[in-house]
């Protein structure tokens, strides 16, 4: 039974006690006590109806000042607390903003990538335009088209991966360029760079994946004098004026007359023609890339009329061209994101 001297002892509890809690656990475990369901000013409330009725009133408006009192305690309580935690909070969190800052490193691009952009703005300053396509081909586009029918020995040599939907990672971009081909009426002056697959070991000097430049003319009247030209002053552009190149006759299914264009060895110079250059192996010269004039059969698998135009294409593989530039004499390692490599470039 619940009376006056409980509201008093109430009271002096709820004085005591209200400064105790340090965290908003402890002081919500102190509301319970007071106010929650079963706490004691509740019970208080609810024995109110024991009373004789004319006691009642006085009761009442006793315990309810009374949970006004808890209720506002409680409140400024919960305030002090808050703003306690929140000083707390930026003392740990304090931030010595006089201290330096940590740098972040900036990247930079592949010797793959520098060497292709400064190749491919060459060309696109000789009036090219560069064409891109799919690195997942169809065996039309990759060999068909190109006069490399099913069987063909250069099929052999040009191995690759397949998919099972009878599709195969390009060998060479020449794809590109049959669609071009395809699509456009001549005049076509196009450079197609991009990866290219073979099913190669890796080695010092091969990869499955390696990557290529090619490009294409088609116009009237277009010549081998205007191959010689063009690659030549390529040659001299990316490895000097004074650089010699010369032309020798070679073969691919897809040009006919065919060459294949050297340059001097840059590493000697040609001079080392007795001692074993590691570049040009005592030649003087070194292969720079394949080349020759369009197969009329190529030009008419593409709509385009033998008898009108002609047109000359070239290709060239990037990787080896980067490590004779930069004196790399492994291919794995542009493959292999060493970054005490590539942080050399
Ligand atoms: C090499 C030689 C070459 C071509 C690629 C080509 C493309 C079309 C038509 C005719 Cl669409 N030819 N491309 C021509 C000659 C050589 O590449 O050694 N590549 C790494």
């Amino acid at each position: 039974m619940q009376n006056i001297s409980d509201i008093n002892k109430i009271r002096e509890t709820i004085e005591q006690q209200i400064n105790e809690p340090d965290t908003s656990a402890a002081l919500e475990e102190l509301r319970v006590k007071l106010l929650g369901r079963k706490g004691e000013i509740t019970l208080l409330l609810k024995s109110l109806g024991s009373l004789p009725p004319e006691e009642r009133p006085v009761a009442g408006q006793q315990i309810n000042e009374l949970r006004i009192l808890a209720e506002s305690r409680i409140e400024e309580v919960r305030k002090k607390l808050g703003r306690k935690q929140v000083e707390e909070a930026l003392k740990k969190e304090k931030i010595d903003v006089t201290l330096p800052g940590r740098s972040s490193s900036l990247g930079h691009l592949h010797p793959l990538t520098l060497v292709l952009q400064e190749m491919t703005e060459l060309f696109i300053g000789m009036g090219f335009t560069v064409a891109d396509g799919p690195e997942i081909e169809t065996d039309y586009y990759n060999f068909e088209a190109l006069n490399i029918p099913a069987n063909h020995p250069v099929k052999d040599e040009q191995d690759t991966f397949y998919t099972e939907g009878g599709f195969v990672l390009r060998t060479q971009t020449s794809g590109v360029q049959v669609r071009v081909m395809e699509q456009a009426s001549p005049p076509i002056r196009i450079i197609a760079p991009g990866s290219v697959y073979r099913s190669d070991d890796w080695d010092a000097t091969h990869a499955p994946v390696f990557h290529q430049l090619e490009g294409l003319v088609v116009d009237e009247d277009v010549t081998m004098a205007d191959l010689k030209g063009i690659l030549t002053l390529f040659a001299q552009r990316i490895l000097g004026e004074d650089i010699q190149v010369r032309f020798r006759p070679s073969f691919f299914p897809f040009t006919e007359p065919s060459a294949e264009m050297d340059v001097q060895c840059f590493a000697c110079g040609g001079q080392e023609k007795d001692a074993p250059c590691y570049v040009c192996k005592g030649t003087g010269w070194v292969e720079l890339l394949g080349c020759g004039m369009v197969h009329p059969k190529v030009l008419s698998n593409c709509n385009i009329d033998p008898n009108r135009y002609s047109g000359y294409a070239f290709g060239m593989g990037i990787d080896r061209i980067v490590m004779q530039r930069y004196g790399i004499t492994d291919m794995r390692l542009l493959y292999e994101n060493d970054m005490q490599f590539l942080t050399q470039f």
